[in-house]
């Protein structure tokens, strides 16, 4: 059993001396408020009101507070709906559009970008401002506020700032060190999605407090559920932690994707190239794919970008090679259904398996393989099926111009069959009905 009161300390050793001078009377954390009902948000909320503690949680949308006070989820996770049921029936979870009292703030917005500036995009901390103003008309001496939003470096810092501004009243650590009346923290989310309900508890989490004070006091929030280690650094630490972990696996997956291409060029199996080059011990290459999907690792490296444009040039680099792939993908494709025409008068049909942004989940969001198929049916010389096993109703913007189809319509109807997500049904696709087609497998699973 992990020890529940144990600081890890890291280059940043908590003095007794740094942990203020205690003026705030020493207590647990009755009620605690999540601001931001999303990926992250709702299942945090979820967990910590599954501990029997009261949880506020406060969002912009209606129909996100409504959705959830009647004990259902607007979002899609495994698990999550029995959670966020059994929490709201019992009392402990209750979602509002006005911020209300509490000791604890967990703020986990969206950070977008904001616009693109000589091809480097620039991050966007309206959330987390409009967020941070919210919440100070509750706030009170002796509260903890947590950044959660992945964010650049010097975010917590603005936001303590913004906090400030609506708040003269109330002294904040940035003016008033460890003694201040509110503690403020970053502590980056780092769950999977599809896993997170169980990685919310059992990750190790890193914490930069702006004192070591206020890391403590944020260490004593997160240790009432994380059972991984809470390692304790600085704001600005911890915010680069989070977005050199997203970069890190976006310059390996660019690395991959890049080779991918080469070895096409060079009529070689990147599938089984990779996995001979991983068989030496210190080589670890991830897989290509179609390009790289989600709110995280196709957008957390630009808040690295932004800030250093001269510096971060592998970053920038691993970026827009991920970004390059769906359009490489759709030019094999047509040059492939050009030489396919040749062999018949009506239009060639394609098959494009999967829309998600990874294996087996219905999420589409910034999904490479939507970006695919959109270009695919924009080619009039193309019939496109599109197959999904994970939605019912295709996304708006497709209707009229694709069909959704089953995978056996698809194989037995289509000329070229797109692989661009390896969900567990198309993984079970006996290889040898696919010989009479011709296949461009993004993936691997069916010709690695
Ligand atoms: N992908 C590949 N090849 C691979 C691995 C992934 O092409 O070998 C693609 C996927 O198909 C997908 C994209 O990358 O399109 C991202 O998928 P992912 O599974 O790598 O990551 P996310 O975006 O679901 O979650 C990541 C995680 N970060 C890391 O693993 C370092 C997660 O722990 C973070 O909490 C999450 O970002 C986040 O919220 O930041």
């Amino acid at each position: 059993m992990p020890n529940t009161n144990k600081i890890i300390q890291n280059e940043f050793k908590i003095e007794s001396n740094e942990l203020g001078s205690s003026k705030l009377p020493k207590k647990g954390f009755d009620k605690i408020a999540v601001v931001g009902l999303g990926y992250i948000g709702l299942p945090t909320a979820a967990v910590f009101a599954s501990r029997k503690i009261e949880v506020i949680g406060i969002d912009v949308s209606e129909h996100a507070v409504t959705t959830i006070n009647r004990g259902e989820i607007h979002i899609t996770e495994p698990d999550l709906d029995l959670a966020v049921r059994s929490v709201v029936s019992e009392g402990y979870l209750f979602a509002s559009l006005t911020p209300k009292s509490a000791d604890a703030f967990m703020i986990a917005v969206p950070t977008p970008f904001k616009s693109s500036l000589e091809g480097v995009k620039i991050p966007d901390l309206s959330f987390i401002e409009a967020a941070s103003r919210t919440i100070a008309a509750v706030l009170k001496a002796g509260d903890l506020v947590v950044l959660e939003s992945t964010s650049p470096v010097g975010a917590t810092e603005r936001m303590a700032e913004w906090l400030a501004e609506e708040r003269p009243d109330l002294t904040f650590p940035q003016t008033h060190g460890a003694d201040s009346d509110v503690r403020i923290a970053h502590c980056p989310e780092r769950v999977l999605p599809g896993h997170v309900l169980r990685e919310l508890v059992e990750n190790d989490r890193v914490i930069g407090g702006m004192t070591p004070a206020c890391s403590q006091r944020a260490v004593e929030l997160y240790k009432l559920v994380v059972q991984g280690e809470c390692i304790v650094t600085d704001t600005r630490t911890a915010e680069m932690a989070k977005l050199t972990e997203n970069s890190f696996r976006d310059v390996n997956i660019a690395f991959a994707n890049e080779l991918s291409v080469i070895c096409d060029k060079l009529d070689i199996n990147v599938w089984e190239l990779t996995s001979l080059a991983n068989r030496h011990p210190r080589v670890n290459i991830l897989q290509p794919g179609p390009g790289v999907g989600g709110h995280c690792i196709a957008v957390d490296p630009w808040f690295i970008v932004a800030t250093n444009p001269k510096e971060a040039n592998i970053i920038k680099t691993a970026r827009e090679t991920n970004d390059a792939k769906p359009g490489w993908v759709v030019s094999k494709v047509e040059n492939s259904a050009k030489i396919q025409q040749l062999l018949k008068d009506d239009k060639v049909k394609v098959a494009c398996f999967g829309l998600a942004f990874k294996p087996d989940i219905d999420d589409l969001r910034e999904s490479p393989a939507l970006q695919i198929v959109d270009s695919l049916i924009d080619n009039a010389d193309l019939d496109v099926l599109t197959v999904e096993p994970n939605i019912h109703e295709l996304p708006k913007r497709f209707i009229g111009r694709t069909t959704l189809v089953g995978e056996d319509v698809a194989m037995q109807e289509a000329d070229i069959l797109v692989m661009l997500v390896d969900h567990k049904q198309f993984r079970e696709i006996d290889v040898e009905l696919l010989n009479t087609k011709v296949v461009i497998d993004t993936r691997g699973i069916w010709t690695s």
